[in-house]
């Protein structure tokens, strides 16, 4: 896999290596150390019951055996398209088991993505939650692919165990997140054993939790925050308890909480809107509840002063990024910071900056550029010479697209946004992806896709067309034709209105400042 991926500078490595924050092992080694330790304890519930820690590490023992089996090799690439389940958490250790390497695509993912992610990565499996939809995206890509079915009958597969290669180590590449990304195309990110344990790790100290903890995984369980801030990954890593919620509705959550006893849980702002909405509406509070993580978009300071009085909990806030980097608010900050800021790095080793346009610190509590980089941070995207210069500095800083400032608390206050993406509900859309695809259309001259704000999702997405010489297309038809192109429905602009032309800046680039203001009027 080297050459693939830029790996950290040699310098660095050997600090983490011997501050023993980078242990060299993988996570397969670590589960069997768990299993060891916790024993019958539940590792993980869903609606089939209970999975103890040394029958996870059993069966997913087991299942890497049975991929094995069926062709699959350490160090090949496995488009994993899943539901909230165990068996989406066996598949993750057996993959981690054997060495191969999952790309934690989302459910809502369609043809386009997947198939993007399996050409990109030359993956050598696709399993998928076994849908129509799925069933048809399998039977529609070109590629070879020598192992597609779902995650159910992958996890159900088993091998002799004592074939086995011995488990990667924490040089290795665990897995492949997905970036919100902000180009035409989505990027990859390469996270290793070492950096993935340890940003578990740490967020299990920050947020304080151990044996004792009942998480619910309400998120889609892919996604880097209820993968690994702590969430499902950290959980395990102390021996907690992980519960899997196959929606995120009240309804369903709220029985789920009382039932297991849950302790902390995770959301995105619109969720936690929701749930306040149903706490306070049918007077239910979720007894056992203790923290209510809320990031992936910016949460209103007022939403985050009613979590304590009305869910009756603690609300931590997370911002976070699938590159690396995540902030938490501390469980003993005072509201002041836990409802008005995205919280501190979650290591000492994190090293963050802030600058201007130029690339020059701006002073404390001022607003600029956040750049960051550290033990968990990646220093470059999956297969992406061409664009890692752009997404990185010379000197290995992620840029991470974000507008931040720092209050006197050393606490971080995210201000904006200069990526150009659309952050729906904690769902990023690339702007340019989409008007790459929107000018794919013969009626469509040129196209822009920019945010519109949404009391619900915080932004919603408007497609702003201009159309091609004497057509005269619908907005319907418009949004018709991306689904048929098989893109993820969140990405399918909420809104599509057409202008005569487009505000251009001075370097006739499209001048989406202007183009927002000219709307909102
Ligand atoms: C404002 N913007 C936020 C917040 C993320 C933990 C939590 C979230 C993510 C995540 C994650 C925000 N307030 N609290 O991976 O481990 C926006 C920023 C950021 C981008 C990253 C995790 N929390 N954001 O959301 O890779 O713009 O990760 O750069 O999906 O979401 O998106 P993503």
């Amino acid at each position: 896999m080297t050459g693939e991926f830029t790996p950290w500078p040699e310098a660095d490595a050997r600090r983490y290596r011997e501050s023993g924050i980078w242990r060299g092992i993988g996570f397969a080694t670590v589960l069997s150390e768990l299993a060891r330790r916790y024993g019958e304890h539940t590792a993980v519930v869903d609606a089939r019951g209970p999975v103890g820690y040394a029958a996870l590490a059993r069966r997913s023992e087991r299942v890497a055996a049975g991929l094995a089996a069926r062709g699959l090799r350490p160090g090949d690439i496995a488009v994993v398209q899943a539901r909230n389940d165990a068996d989406y958490v066996v598949l993750l250790f057996a993959a981690f088991r054997l060495g191969v390497i999952p790309v934690c695509a989302l459910p809502a993912h369609r043809e386009r993505e997947i198939g993007y992610f399996l050409d990109h990565t030359g993956a050598a499996a696709y399993l998928h939650p076994g849908e129509d939809d799925h069933r048809r995206i399998a039977a529609s890509t070109a590629r070879e692919v020598r192992l597609v079915t779902t995650v159910a009958e992958a996890a159900a597969s088993s091998g002799p165990v004592d074939a086995l290669p011995p488990p990667p180590g924490g040089g290795d590449l665990a897995l492949l997140q997905l970036s919100g990304g902000s180009t035409g195309v989505p990027k990859l990110i390469p996270r290793t054993h070492d950096d993935y344990l340890y940003s578990v790790r740490v967020a299990a100290e920050v947020c304080e939790i151990d044996d004792r903890t009942v998480y619910l995984c309400a998120l889609p369980a892919a996604h880097n925050f209820p993968l690994s801030s702590p969430g499902i990954l950290g959980v395990l890593s102390v021996g907690g308890t992980v519960v899997m919620a196959p929606d995120p509705s009240p309804d369903t959550c709220f029985d789920l909480m009382d039932d297991a006893g849950v302790t902390m849980t995770a959301v995105v702002p619109a969720l936690a809107q929701a749930w306040l909405t149903a706490a306070r509406t049918r007077g239910r509070r979720p007894g056992s509840l203790r923290v209510l993580q809320v990031g992936g978009a910016r949460l209103d300071a007022a939403h985050a002063a009613q979590v304590a009085p009305v869910l009756g909990c603690r609300v931590q806030q997370v911002f976070g990024m699938a590159e690396g980097l995540v902030c938490y608010t501390r469980l003993d900050a005072p509201d002041a910071v836990a409802h008005h800021t995205q919280g501190r790095p979650a290591s000492p080793y994190d090293e963050i900056r802030i600058v201007d346009d130029r690339d020059r610190d701006v002073p404390d509590g001022h607003s600029g550029h956040l750049l960051a980089r550290g033990p968990y941070t990646v220093r470059g995207y999956f297969r992406a010479a061409a664009h890692n210069p752009v997404a990185f500095t010379p000197d290995g800083y992620y840029r991470t697209g974000d507008l931040v400032r720092r209050t006197e608390t050393g606490d971080l206050v995210v201000t904006g946004r200069a990526k150009d993406q659309i952050n729906r509900g904690g769902e990023k859309i690339a702007a340019p992806e989409v008007e790459e695809l929107l000018r794919g259309h013969p009626d469509i001259h040129d196209a822009a896709v920019i945010a519109v704000p949404d009391p619900v999702l915080g932004e919603r997405s408007c497609a702003v067309c201009v159309a091609a010489p004497d057509r005269d297309p619908t907005g319907k038809q418009i949004r018709r034709h991306l689904r048929e192109l098989g893109v993820a429905a969140y990405k399918i602009p909420d809104l599509v209105r057409f202008v005569p032309h487009l505000p251009r800046t001075a370097v006739g680039k499209i001048d989406k400042k202007r183009l927002k203001e000219d709307l909102s009027r």
